[in-house]
C-alpha cells in the first residue's frame, strides 16, 4: 500500500475531498439560511428521511399506533439532506446537530424538542408505557443493546458503509479496517441472537426497532448491497431475526415513510395519515 498524502501542519476547508456529500459538508454548525419548519395537525411532528436513522422513529410510531395508541398519531414531514434542509434554521432551532432525525412533541407547552434517534426511541417508549420491558433486569438488557446499537452503526454507516459505497475511490485500507469491524458486530449480534428470539430476550423492544433498520437491512441486502461481500449466511441468527421483524406489517409501513427513492410502492415522502401509507403499500405487485 503506498500513500502520497502528508497532512498539512494545519487542515483548512478548501480541501475538497469529493464524494456524495461533499457538497453538504461544512466544518461549522448551525443555520444556512432562514426557513421555518411546517407543522401538521398531530401532537407528534417528525422532520425525518427515510434512513436508517430515519426508520427507527417511523417503525416506532407505526408500532404505537398499532397496539391502539392513538396519541402517536404523527406528521412526518421530509427532509432532503442531500438538498441541506437539515440546515434551515426552523430545522436547526429543533436539533442544532443538524441531522435528521428530530421528533417535536407539541402535546406539551412549549413543545418538547427530541433528537438523536435512540432518545427519540426512549422518549416515545417512556411516553406511552410501550416496547421496553418493566422489570429492570430485561430493561437493562433491551437499554444495553439501544446504546450499543446508537454507538456501533457509526462504524458500520460512517465508516464501512461510506467507504465501500460512498467515497470517490475505493481505498483498501479504510475498507479493510471498517469490514473487520462490520463483521465483528454481526457475529456478536448472530451468537447473541442464536440464544434470544429478540434482543432484550423474548420481548420485542425499542433496541430491535434501533437495530433492524441497520443491520436487518444490512443482512437483507437493503442496505450498500454489501450482503454478498459480507457473506452474511455465515449469520443463520441475525438472518432469522431480520426475516422476523421484516415480516411484521408495522416495519413494512415504517420503513417506507419518507421515502423519495426506490419503488413506487416503497415511497411516502409525507406522512399524515394511515392513508398515506395504505394507497402507497397498495400499488405493491402481489
Ligand atoms: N446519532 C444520530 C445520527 C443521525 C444522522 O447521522 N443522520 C444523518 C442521516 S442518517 C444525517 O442527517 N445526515 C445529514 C448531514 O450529515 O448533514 C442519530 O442517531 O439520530
Amino acid at each position: 500500500m503506498t500513500n502520497e498524502y502528508i497532512p498539512a501542519k494545519v487542515w483548512t476547508e478548501d480541501t475538497n475531498t469529493g464524494g456524495t456529500w461533499a457538497s453538504i459538508n461544512r466544518p461549522t454548525s448551525g443555520a444556512r439560511h432562514e426557513q421555518e419548519l411546517p407543522v401538521g395537525e398531530h401532537a407528534l411532528q417528525l422532520y425525518s428521511m427515510g434512513t436508517p436513522n430515519g426508520q427507527k422513529v417511523t417503525i416506532m410510531l407505526e408500532e404505537l399506533l398499532a397496539l391502539g395508541v392513538t396519541e402517536a398519531e404523527y406528521d412526518a414531514y421530509l427532509i432532503r439532506i442531500g438538498d441541506g434542509d437539515q440546515f434551515s434554521s426552523g430545522f436547526v432551532a429543533a436539533n442544532p446537530n443538524s441531522k435528521i432525525p428530530v421528533l417535536v412533541d407539541h402535546s406539551v407547552t412549549p413543545a418538547i424538542n427530541v433528537f438523536e434517534s435512540g432518545h427519540i426511541l426512549l422518549y416515545l417508549a417512556e411516553k406511552f408505557g410501550q416496547l421496553l420491558p418493566k422489570e429492570l433486569a430485561q430493561r437493562t438488557v433491551a437499554m444495553n443493546w439501544l446504546f450499543w446499537l446508537q454507538g456501533s452503526a457509526p462504524y458500520l454507516g460512517g465508516g464501512f458503509g461510506h467507504f465501500y459505497a460512498y467515497a470517490p475511490e475505493k481505498l483498501e485500507y479504510p475498507i479493510n479496517r471498517f469490514t473487520m469491524e462490520a463483521k465483528r458486530q454481526l457475529d456478536l449480534l448472530d451468537k447473541h441472537l442464536a440464544e434470544n428470539r429478540y434482543l432484550a430476550g423474548d420481548e420485542y423492544s425499542i433496541a430491535d426497532i434501533a437495530t433492524w433498520p441497520w443491520y436487518g437491512n444490512l443482512v437483507l441486502g437493503n442496505l450498500y448491497n454489501a450482503a454478498e461481500f459480507l457473506d452474511v449466511e455465515r449469520y443463520p441468527n441475525l438472518l432469522r431475526w431480520a426475516n422476523e421483524i421484516a415480516e411484521r406489517d408495522t416495519v413494512q409501513r415504517g420503513r417506507i415513510v419518507n421515502r423519495a427513492w426506490g419503488e413506487e410502492w416503497e415511497q411516502v415522502p409525507e406522512r399524515h395519515s394511515k392513508a398515506d401509507i395504505d394507497q402507497v403499500l397498495a400499488k405493491q405487485p402481489k
